[in-house]
């Protein structure tokens, strides 16, 4: 499989002053070598040309020049795959970049499939699992922290984590496993208590490393968040207040918005769902009644609540709407429009986060972005965290290595056969290695790298 030679566009598809197509495999500078003409004082064919230079040329197909181009040579093994590469800098627009790609092709290079690069240097040992998924949450991060998150995690932070708790199990592996093999002698108290110790302190540093999930999840999808309330409330104001521009049209006129208005926004790092939503009353006209039942829809979706409330309003009116969606939600409580005169602040204390704010001035809006971050990262992670985050992949695989360390303590603690504690820790040896791709199957390295888009 990888002693073909793959090519494909590597920047996005569309219009601008570049797009780059990269080659890969043993046959990289002779297929590039077979399209380029080299122009200039110093040409060299690619296959000639040092590692790590550029050369200016064209590329030429039955003898006519199709673009101008930049060329890069860059030898195995210092290369993103550790394969042969070479990178043409072409005119951007899909026309050049294809024609440029095309004549690779007929020159005896493959279309690459998804993910196909990050797959070789996988392959080939460059990086591991935990790292090729770092180059995808790298190209889809929305905030500077998920950035920051995911290029910690290229630079192999997690590996290393999952490695050295591999190791250590393959330790205590090996001390059960020589007991097994000299069964004359008992394993000692002490040595059985050194062993359980060991053991728990895996398991708890396992503990740790499933807390991330969820901040994980958090930075690589974001937390959809739903803004309701009656109609006039503030709601849209609200929304171009977070958002810092005026996306929703906001007027004096109740049922103003109709249709649910999702916006991404980035509060201080943390990616939001943001979903404006139509008033909640009783509506008369069809339009505003399917608004209201789609605001319903987006309550119920949402993992937290943002509850407008015009504070200007006497109290009966903006009590808390009877929703049954708002049960159990995360919730914050807004009241809004403390500017005008006559409103007022207090309300019933019922553990609900209330925050008085004012769309029209902005007061309070610090407050409630603060607010917003404190409930999302419960238990304030935030600096720490940066250091490792784990995905749903790694959340699943981590759940089972836990679950048969327990059992091989389980199994020591009882005075089992030492055969099944062995087997247990065997478990939980490869779930880990599973993680960073030590045990992989096909399967595996097809559901990770068929997210990927070709030319990664
Ligand atoms: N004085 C004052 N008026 C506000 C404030 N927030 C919103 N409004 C006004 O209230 C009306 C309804 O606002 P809008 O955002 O459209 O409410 P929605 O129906 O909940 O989306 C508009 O006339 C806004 O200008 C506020 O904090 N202070
Ligand atoms: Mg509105």
């Amino acid at each position: 499989m990888l002693n073909d030679t793959i090519a494909a566009i590597a920047t996005p598809l569309g219009e601008g002053g570049l797009a780059v197509v990269r080659v890969s495999g043993p046959e990289a500078l002779a297929v590039a070598g077979r399209c380029f003409a080299p122009a200039g004082r110093n040409n060299l064919s690619p296959a000639a040309a040092a590692s790590h230079t550029v050369h200016f040329g064209h590329i030429v197909r039955d003898g006519q020049k199709l673009d101008e181009v930049l060329l890069t040579v860059l030898r195995a093994p210092r290369t993103m795959t550790r394969e042969d590469v070479v990178e043409i800098s072409c005119h951007g627009g899909l026309l050049p970049a294809k024609l440029v790609l095309d004549t690779l092709l007929s020159q005896g290079a493959r279309l690459a499939h998804p993910g196909e690069f990050t797959q070789r240097a996988f392959l080939n040992g460059r990086i591991d699992l935990t790292q090729a998924e770092a180059v995808n949450d790298l190209i889809h991060s929305r905030t500077e922290l998920a950035l920051a998150m995911a290029s910690e995690q290229l630079s192999g932070k997690l590996s290393r984590l999952i490695n050295q708790m591999r190791d250590r199990l393959l330790g205590l592996m090996a001390q059960v496993e020589a007991h097994i093999d000299f069964p004359e002698e008992d394993i000692a108290p002490q040595t059985r208590e050194q062993l359980l110790r060991e053991l728990s302190e895996s398991t708890a540093q396992m503990e740790r490393l499933l807390e991330t999930a969820r901040e994980g999840r958090i930075l690589r999808q974001g937390i959809s968040v739903a803004i309701i309330g009656l109609p006039n409330a503030g709601k849209s104001s609200l929304l171009n207040q977070l958002l810092g521009f005026d996306r929703a049209i906001i007027s004096p006129q109740a049922g103003t918005t109709r249709d649910t208005i999702e916006v991404f926004a980035n509060l201080r790092g943390l990616p939001l769902l943001l979903t404006d939503t139509a008033g909640l009353r009783e509506a008369a006209d069809p339009i505003e009644q399917e608004g209201v039942r789609r605001s319903l829809e987006a309550l119920a979706r949402a993992d937290l609540v943002l509850q407008v409330v015009d504070a200007s309003q006497n109290r009966a009116a903006s009590a808390d709407p009877p929703l049954p969606g708002l049960k159990g939600k995360a919730r914050i409580r807004i009241l809004n429009k403390i500017d005008l005169p006559g409103a007022h602040l207090e309300f019933e204390p019922d553990g609900i986060p209330t925050i008085p704010v004012s769309c029209q001035t902005g007061q309070g809006i610090e407050a409630l972005k603060e607010a917003i971050k404190k409930l999302v990262w419960a238990g304030g992670v935030a600096a720490e965290m940066l250091e490792v985050m784990i995905n749903s992949r790694h959340q699943e695989l981590l759940a089972k290595a836990r679950q048969s360390a327990h059992a091989a303590a389980a199994g020591l603690q009882d005075a089992l056969p030492l055969e099944l504690a062995a087997m247990d820790l065997r478990r939980a040896i490869n779930f880990l290695g599973e993680i960073v791709g030590k045990t992989i199957t096909e399967d595996l390295l097809d559901s990770i790298f068929s997210q990927f888009c070709i030319g990664k």
